[in-house]
């Protein structure tokens, strides 16, 4: 069956990571998942859910392997077809905690400091995990690993994609051809949905309230009334300014990637936030309710997840491996 697939595929590899680190929301879907479920029919996809870095904050275990297993899950139910693709758990590939120490070797200190990601998270407390600074050396690891040329992420992981880069071009010019260069890919719209409850912050799985954000599985009445309650502004005039109007202007790039219409369809048929509300609430429902559905079936057979990733780990280890490899021999590590 894989190699049906495969056999019409172009052989460009794309990967993509997920941290376990809590329920999906509609932002890792519009700005990720969704473009996964296009690309493993198109290309030779590898997608992992990376509890690796789930564990450079404060974590717990028991939530952890639940969070880990329940994401595979609805990332099955979101379209990921394991005939398709492969996924799989990034510690189940021993390769990447390899590789990401040789890759934090060659990764300066300045480097990791710029990171955005690594700022926002707490830069000035003392108390923060070695981890988190050499976080970004693990995510260049996933992706070098498979030699990936696409990695379709959200807009927030533009900068570590750069970073990915200026490692792997640096890695081959000191040591030998060794990785292939990748590419983020970022979609037009959806790429950075903001919190409903807070717009001036991007939708997050690990937020502290939950007000704002909207999980693929929340069911019809609660996706109405948070959006219902979204945060927007006094002036009650709709229009698309995601400068002066974030609230707003959010809902209606919501509204845009849900439906594939364009800003403009939406504010010439509303007047009053409430209606608009009402319509975006409306067309998120009905994106997510097949994915509902589906997550639904799944559950009654919840050792098929398990299966999954096991064989899973076997595909990626056949890719990841040789590369591995010859990084550590392009080093000068010698062979046992
Ligand atoms: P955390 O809160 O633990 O950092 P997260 O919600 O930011 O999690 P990740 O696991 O870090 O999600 O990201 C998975 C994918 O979803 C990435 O490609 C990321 O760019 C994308 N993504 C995350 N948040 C958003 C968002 N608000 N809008 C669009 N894409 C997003
Ligand atoms: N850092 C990413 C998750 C991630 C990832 C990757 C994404 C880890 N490894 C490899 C793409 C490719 C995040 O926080 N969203």
């Amino acid at each position: 069956m894989r190699r049906c697939h495969l056999a019409s595929k172009a052989v460009i590899r794309v990967l993509s990571g997920i941290q376990p680190s809590g329920e999906l929301h509609i932002g890792n879907y519009l700005g990720a998942i969704r473009s996964w479920v296009r690309d493993q029919y198109e290309f030779d996809s590898f997608f992992t859910i990376v509890d690796l870095h789930a564990i450079t904050v404060e974590h717990s275990p028991e939530e952890l392997r639940k969070n880990t297993l329940r994401l595979a899950m609805t990332l099955l139910a979101a379209g990921l077809d394991p005939e398709a693709c492969t996924i799989f758990a990034q510690s189940h590939v021993s390769a990447h905690a390899e590789l990401s120490w040789l890759l934090e070797c060659t990764a300066t200190f300045g480097e990791l400091s710029r990171m955005t990601q690594f700022k926002d998270k707490g830069r000035s407390d003392e108390s923060i995990r070695a981890g988190l600074f050499t976080y970004p050396a693990l995510m260049a690891a996933d992706i070098l690993l498979y030699q990936a040329e696409r990695v379709p992420v959200g807009e927030d992981q533009r900068q570590h994609l750069e970073l990915t880069r200026d490692i792997a071009i640096r890695f081959n010019a000191k040591y030998g051809q060794t990785f292939t260069i990748p590419q983020a890919t970022i979609p037009p719209l959806g790429s950075r949905v903001m919190d409903l409850a807070h717009p001036a912050k991007k939708m997050s799985k690990s937020s502290q309230s939950t007000a704002g954000t909207i999980f693929i599985l929340d069911p019809p009445e609660t996706i109405a009334k948070k959006v219902s309650r979204a945060v927007t502004d006094t002036e009650n005039v709709v229009r698309f300014d995601p400068e002066n109007k974030p609230g707003i202007s959010n809902l209606i790039e919501l509204w845009c990637a849900a439906t594939g219409n364009e800003p403009s369809q939406l504010v010439s048929q509303h007047r009053m936030y409430g209606e608009l509300k009402k319509t975006v609430a409306d067309a998120l429902i009905a994106l997510l309710e097949p994915l509902q559905r589906r997550y639904q079936e799944l559950q009654k057979d919840p050792g098929e997840v398990s299966r999954m990733l096991k064989l899973g780990a076997e595909k990626a280890k056949f890719v990841a491996e040789p590369t591995l490899e010859l990084a550590k021999a392009n080093m000068g590590l010698v062979a046992p």
